[in-house]
Formats: C-alpha cells, sequence, structure tokens
C-alpha cells in the first residue's frame, strides 16, 4: 500500500510528465537487411499526425509529435501549413524539428564535415531552413543528428572536419530565434565505422559550447559504448546547465532502437532519479525534453508507442517515490546497503495501480493497451492503408 505522501508524490510528477513522440515510429522501418511492411503503417504526414492523436487520447501526455523533415516536410517551408492545418485537426502540436543529413548522395563523405565546400554549405542550408521550419511552427527544438565520419583510418582528416562541423553549427545558431533551443546529438558508430565527428557527449558539448548559450546536448540512450554510465553522464549534463533533451529507447547490443524499458527498465529508472533528484534541489531546474527514438520493426507500430509512453510513466512514477531526503542521509552517512535498498526498492514497487488511478483521474483510461484494443483503432487503419502497404516501401520512413 501507498502512503498518502507517496501518492502524492507520484500523482505530482505524473502531472509534470509528457513524452513526445516520433513520426518515424508510426510508419515502416527495417534494418539493411529488410523491412517488415506492416499493412497498418503510416505513409503520409496525415497518417502520422493521426496515430500520434490517437496514442495521445489514450495517455494524455504525449501532445507533441517529432518530425523528420525530409520525411514529413519534403517540400520545407511549404508544407509549414498543412502541418499548422493538422495540428489544429487532431490537437497534436509539431515537436522537435529533425534536419535529413544523412541519405542525399551528397552526403556519402559527410555533411557539414564533408571535405567539399559546396556540400557543407547544401548541409548547412539545410539546417538553416529546419531552423526557419521550427520558427515557423513555433516548435522550440531544432535537433541535429550529424551521421558524418568515416569507414577507413587515413581517409579522412578528423582535426579539419571539427573547424568545418563549428562553422557550420555556428551558422545554424545564428539563425535561432529567441527561445529555439538547438539540440547536439551524438552517436558513437553507425552509419560510420571508423570515426563518427560527433561520437560521444563530450563532442556534443563543446560543439553547443562553441555554437552558442541557445545549443544544448541530446542524450540518446542508444548512443552509448556498453558499460558506458549514462547516468553519470546525465548528472554531468545537469552539472554543466548542458543538457536539452533525450531520445529514450532500449538496447541490447548497438543502438537497436528497441521500445523503452523492454531490455533494461533499471537503465531508465536511473536517469529519471537523477531529473528527479535535481528538481528537488528546487534550484529552478527546468527538465530537459523527454522524447521517443525507437523503430518498431516487428511490434505494431501504435501499440508499441502506447506500450512505450505507458512504460515510460511507470518508471517515472516509480523514480518519484525515491525519497531523495532520506536517501542523501544515507548517501552521506555511507550506509550503503540501506541507501541501496532505498534507491532499488523504490523500482521493485508496482506502481500501476497508482498510475491507474492517476489516469482515472485525469479522465484517461487506466489501461491504454487495453483501450487501444477495444476501440478498433488499429483494424480500422489497416482497413484503410493495407491496399498502400501492399505496394512496399519506397523510402526508409
Ligand atoms: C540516429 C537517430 C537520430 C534520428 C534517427 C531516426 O540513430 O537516433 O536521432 O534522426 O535515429
Ligand atoms: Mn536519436
Amino acid at each position: 500500500m501507498f502512503s498518502t505522501e507517496q501518492q502524492g508524490r507520484v500523482f505530482g510528477a505524473l502531472d509534470a510528465f509528457a513524452i513526445e513522440i516520433p513520426s518515424w515510429g508510426f510508419a515502416n522501418t527495417g534494418t539493411r537487411f529488410g523491412k517488415f511492411v506492416q499493412a497498418a503503417a503510416a505513409t503520409t504526414i496525415e497518417e502520422k499526425f493521426a496515430d500520434a492523436a490517437e496514442v495521445n487520447r489514450l495517455t494524455g501526455v504525449t501532445p507533441t509529435l517529432a518530425l523528420h523533415v525530409l520525411w514529413d516536410l519534403p517540400n520545407g517551408l511549404k508544407d509549414v501549413s498543412k502541418i499548422k492545418a493538422l495540428e489544429a485537426s487532431t490537437g497534436v502540436a509539431a515537436g522537435s524539428i529533425n534536419p535529413n543529413l544523412f541519405q542525399d548522395a551528397e552526403y556519402k563523405f559527410g555533411s557539414i564535415c564533408n571535405p567539399d565546400a559546396e556540400v557543407r554549405a547544401k548541409a548547412t542550408e539545410h539546417l538553416v531552413d529546419s531552423v526557419e521550419i521550427g520558427n515557423a511552427l513555433g516548435a522550440r527544438e531544432v535537433s541535429l543528428w550529424i551521421a558524418d565520419g568515416s569507414n577507413y583510418p587515413g581517409t579522412q582528416s578528423v582535426r579539419r572536419r571539427i573547424g568545418w562541423m563549428k562553422e557550420a553549427l555556428a551558422t545554424t545558431h545564428a539563425a535561432l530565434a529567441p527561445g529555439q533551443v538547438m539540440l547536439v546529438e551524438y552517436k558513437p558508430f553507425e552509419p560510420a565505422f571508423y570515426h563518427t565527428d560527433i561520437a560521444d557527449w563530450g563532442m556534443a558539448l563543446e560543439l553547443a559550447r562553441s555554437a552558442g548559450p541557445q545549443a544544448k546536448v541530446l542524450v540518446d540512450t542508444g548512443h552509448h559504448y556498453q558499460g558506458t554510465n549514462i547516468e553519470q553522464i546525465v548528472a554531468w549534463l545537469i552539472e554543466l546547465d548542458a543538457l536539452g533533451g533525450f531520445h529514450f529507447n532500449d538496447r541490447k547490443y548497438a543502438d537497436d532502437d528497441l521500445t523503452l524499458g523492454s531490455i533494461d527498465p533499471y537503465q531508465i529508472f536511473r536517469i529519471f532519479h537523477e531529473i528527479l533528484f535535481e528538481q528537488s534541489r528546487g534550484a529552478g531546474f527546468a527538465p530537459p525534453a523527454f522524447m521517443i527514438d525507437q523503430s518498431h520493426n516487428l511490434k505494431g507500430k501504435v501499440e508499441a508507442m502506447v506500450q512505450t509512453v505507458a512504460t515510460a510513466q511507470e518508471l517515472y512514477a516509480k523514480a518519484s517515490l525515491v525519497d531523495q531526503t532520506k536517501l542523501a542521509e544515507l548517501q552521506d552517512a555511507c550506509s550503503l546497503v540501506e541507501a541501496e535498498e532505498l534507491f532499488r526498492g523504490a523500482f521493485w514497487q508496482d506502481v500501476r495501480p497508482l498510475v491507474q488511478e492517476w489516469r482515472k483521474e485525469h479522465g484517461l483510461p487506466p489501461e491504454p493497451l487495453a483501450a487501444l484494443r477495444e476501440g478498433g483503432y488499429v483494424e480500422k487503419i489497416t482497413e484503410e492503408r493495407k491496399a498502400k502497404n501492399a505496394g512496399g516501401v519506397s523510402s526508409y520512413a
């Protein structure tokens, strides 16, 4: 049983919890070995917003949809009015704007780090366009993942590429409107397999800082070598006021983009703890953007998204059960076992009845996954989209 104080802490945390979902999570995706086309997959921006609206209807905590520019606004600024109309009709707002600098043929040897100045200029122009799209949509985050790198030692100058990258990011930062935030995402490898130009949090931090005050670091939980202490990186980025956001997913091996909490739910709990600890210090900490970044190659896409959001809520509720004051006392007393039992004890708690209570109090279905099945939404979109999807898919997403 939970005390009133515990219930209050969980409800308070859930009241403040929101997580952004990715448009590409609803689309047909796969691996380099193939894509398993799903009849219900979204192939248009209208369908992606419709699926996002269903997830938000069921969970109440996904008010924004992350957009990937070339996949969702292929005509750039000209598509803004269409997005605004979809925002009005679905009640879901455009979220972070993600440029695409990894699929054009010209970017074979890099985009903003390419030795060819013309290619760098084209890439920088796309980044500035993405900022303008974000500004036109009133979207706060412009989220940059730069896939640039090389596959063989000696084939590229890592040093000179740093300079080119800094130039492009400075130009992009200069285009930001007040209030916009530029997120720099790091990734140790893939698609490049010898060096990646933005490979870890230190590189992303330095690039964000040299770009300007509106630049922060984005932590994708799948972008770390095995054994990396991700919550320690989070603690450092908070310390340095450089934590801009998260891409949550899970993985067993590399950047597997599996559903959050499917492999190591304790990892996400430990990250949420660092966030809630900082909030408990009451120093006006602005929580970073919570976003999901997954590719649902085998699970039903809407089902996987609803499952992910519910899991994220439950792990956040567990982390909010940690008595920060008591834990600090035990930590300072070096009462190791007591501290661990208090910390991990919160993780062991089954908060689902409390989260279901919170959902009921907010007029939401206590079990969103069951409500999805009962509502027949997936059957409906399967009928509507199966013919189109039968023809296979063109691009990655
Ligand atoms: C790169 C990444 C990036 C997105 C892409 C879909 O691995 O995490 O955030 O642009 O996935
Ligand atoms: Mn990501």
